[in-house]
């Protein structure tokens, strides 16, 4: 059995399906990039199957499994716990998928997969010493009230994370997204928050975390979100979210292409930049596609798990231009120019181009 999507013929246009997909799970639109954190409605989203119905006064988080003591807690017994929040920003694995080519037929994003919000719950950590985890444990299964098929396999939508990921600081079951209780579309009424990690981690609608003595082997870590390179090599799971810079796109679009114009001028091109491997290092930027790259200006680095902000100088004379932006990390990864090609359409952080007309002022 492969989870691997379909892959395109090379003129084959995106399908109803996919229009479909696209429709319920919208991306951010790139204006938006320019708030610190995003407003809850501009936040990217993706959900494989359908919203779940939770009944906040019935709910219940069971943690249980490979541990001493397994804990019920209901809503308000978790908001009693310790409270942390940090500002993160979330991006899914196949953002940029729509852009490959050949294109594999999967939820076809472009580059809007991506969103930052604070997120206020309680360390994870602190609730797994709680129950005490039992030596031997070796990954913890997260369980979300949400049930479909993916593939031919009927399942709830379940992730693994191994322990170590799960006793970082970081780590929260959050029940507030931007001061506010998560909205339904968002995992009313508790996710799990794993910073730096893509999002396929970041499980909504939590009703268990189940600790196991063996390695976690459910659909979505062993058969989805997998960088699958060849036919029948190993593949390598999809976890940090590689780095990453998006530009605000300038001046005004056109409404069918979406195409710009810009009046010739000094003008500042800006957006933001993130790496869940390391803090961001340079952001750089060019005006003729990918040629040649200059140096843009990094705002104040903020919370570790947020975007940071750049801005670039650019005079902008009469002409037609293709902007790029490009993002390197502390840890030494650079996007690439070209794709980074792989059967799912994972971790595909090409540089975004964006077609400019400059026009005489
Ligand atoms: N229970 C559950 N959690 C889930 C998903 C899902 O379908 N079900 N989708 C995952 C994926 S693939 C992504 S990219 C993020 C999206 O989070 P958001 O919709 O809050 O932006 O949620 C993740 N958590
Ligand atoms: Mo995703």
């Amino acid at each position: 059995m492969s989870a691997n999507a379909r892959i395109a013929e090379p003129d084959e246009a995106i399908s109803f399906e996919e229009l479909g997909l696209a429709a319920r799970n919208h991306g951010l639109l790139l204006e938006a990039l320019r708030y610190d954190v995003t407003p809850i409605g501009l936040h990217y989203l993706l959900t494989h199957y359908d919203i779940p119905a939770v009944d906040p006064g019935s709910w219940r988080l069971r943690v249980d499994g490979h541990v001493e003591e397994p804990i019920t807690l209901r809503l308000d017994e978790l908001r009693e716990q310790p409270r942390a929040s940090h500002t993160v920003t979330f991006e899914c694995a196949g953002n940029g998928r729509a852009k490959l080519s050949p294109r594999p037929v999967s939820q076809p994003w472009l580059d809007g997969a991506v969103g930052t919000a604070t997120w206020t719950g309680t360390p994870l950590a602190a609730l797994l010493r709680t129950a005490g985890v039992r030596p031997g444990a070796v990954d913890v299964a997260f369980a979300g009230a949400d049930h479909g098929l993916e593939r031919g396999v009927e399942q709830d939508y379940v992730r693994g994370l191994a322990v170590d990921d799960c006793l970082r600081e970081e780590v929260l079951l959050a029940y507030e997204m931007n001061g506010q209780p998560l909205p339904p579309q968002h995992g009313f009424p508790l996710r799990l928050v794993v910073p730096g990690w893509y999002g396929m981690a970041q499980v909504k609608w939590l009703t268990a975390v189940t600790v196991l003595d063996r390695p976690f082997d459910g659909f979505q870590n062993e058969i989805a979100y997998r960088y699958v390179e060849t036919e029948d090599g190993p593949t390598k799971p999809v976890t940090r979210i590689k780095p990453r810079a998006l530009m605000i796109p300038p001046g005004m679009p056109d409404f069918m292409s979406r195409e710009r114009v810009v009046e010739a001028g000094a003008i500042t091109l800006e957006g933001r930049a993130w790496s869940g491997w390391a803090p961001i290092a340079q952001v750089e930027v060019s005006v003729d596609g990918g040629d040649t790259w200059k140096a843009a200006e990094l705002g104040e680095s903020g919370e570790r798990w947020a975007w940071r902000h750049w801005s670039f100088a650019w005079d902008a004379e009469p002409g037609t231009y293709w902007l790029a932006v490009r993002a390197a990390d502390e840890a030494g990864h650079v996007q690439p120019v070209d794709q980074p090609w792989n059967r799912q359409g994972v971790g595909n952080n090409m540089v975004q181009r964006i077609p400019v007309t400059v026009r005489p002022a």
